[in-house]
């Protein structure tokens, strides 16, 4: 038989008896609206979704279309959910709050309703993803997402891609589920995801390498000259949540540096390192700003860029301890 993630996430959580369904009402709110979202993307050449809008969103990017519905769905569909006491949303500058009753609103949702827009328009994986954290009355839902990742309480991402995929971790491994479009619900696919100790594939936009710090420069040299024992491959598509989903199942690394133009890093803290992060961990993987780990990194800003690091162990630890080392130089 078939499992569904809404029974995935009703069996996971009689772990936890104090969750009493209201952590499944409340992902069955991501759910609907990935499902919606992808509905749109399946279609976009024939609907009139893509495009930009002509503004420019709060990163100072161009919102497409589509970025605008996927965050409309969310906000929508969590908004509607009474566990939900604030969404954090990319396309948005300040946090979206709600004034629950007593002994509601528990979660704050952080989530880039759709990473790697720039690629909508010539039907290339497209991705969402979200991070949810528990909120109290004494941590308002700006302090309760305004702590390191590793106070998350679940994390994962939707992949718009040949098929749609949910890979989801609530701190108990890693799950996902293909979307069957005959019935309409995510389904179980892949249980308990690894990521490999070591891969054969790097991920990088060399474009900027010039302006990458020297020592990232010494590691891609390294790879590319097999200086680890194994001749590495470059795959770079531009969608992060695609470059990862690749990276969970065949190993290796994804890096975005620091360049000439984002001195901090182009990819946001809070919306996208953090939930992959947590994702890569539970894999068995490893993520790091170059030199610290990611999910201890204090947050200072809701939008806050860093560089990111991401993907086997092997990989990740030799470039982390190379720029240790340079740091100490
Ligand atoms: P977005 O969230 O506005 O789509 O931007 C983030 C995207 C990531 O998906 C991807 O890894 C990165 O930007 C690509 O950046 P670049 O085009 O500089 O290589
Ligand atoms: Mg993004």
């Amino acid at each position: 038989m078939i499992t569904t993630v809404q029974q995935h996430i009703l069996n996971e959580q009689q772990r936890f008896p104090h969750a009493r369904g209201r952590f499944s009402w409340l992902l069955s709110g991501l759910t609907l609206a990935t499902k919606m979202t992808e509905a749109k993307i399946r279609r976009a050449g024939l609907l009139d979704v893509l495009g930009d809008i002509g503004e420019v969103n709060v990163q100072g990017e161009k919102q497409q279309k589509l970025d605008v519905y996927a965050n409309n769905a969310l906000l929508h569909c969590l908004g509607l959910r009474d566990t939900v006491a604030a969404l954090i949303s990319e396309e948005n500058e300040e946090p979206i709050t709600f004034d629950r009753e007593q002994g509601t609103g528990e979660y704050a949702i952080v989530f880039d309703p759709l990473d790697g827009s720039s690629n909508i328009d010539v039907n290339v994986n497209v991705g969402t993803i979200f991070s949810i954290y528990r909120c109290s009355p004494e941590v308002g839902s700006k302090a309760a997402v305004l702590q390191p990742g590793i106070k998350q309480v679940a994390a994962g991402y939707v992949v718009y891609g040949p098929s749609t995929i949910f890979v989801y971790s609530a701190g108990s491994g890693v799950f996902g589920f293909t979307l069957d479009p005959a019935i309409g619900a995510y389904v179980l696919s892949h249980e308990h995801m690894r990521m490999p100790e070591r891969g054969n594939i790097y991920s990088v936009n060399e474009a900027n390498a010039d302006s990458f710090p020297p020592a990232y420069q010494d590691f891609l040299g390294k790879l590319r000259k097999g200086a680890f024992g194994r001749k590495y491959t470059s795959r770079y598509i531009g969608s992060l949540v695609a470059d990862f989903h690749r990276t969970l199942f065949k190993g290796g690394i994804f890096l975005y540096p620091p360049t000439e133009t984002h001195a901090q890093g182009k990819l946001r803290l809070l919306y996208e390192a953090n939930p992959l992060a947590f994702i890569a961990e539970q894999a068995g993987g490893m993520a790091t700003d170059g030199t610290r780990r990611i999910l201890e990194i204090e947050p200072c800003d809701i939008h806050q860029r860093t560089p990111f690091v991401i993907g086997s162990k092997d990989e990740v630890s030799r470039l982390r301890d190379s720029l240790l080392q340079a740091k100490a130089v």
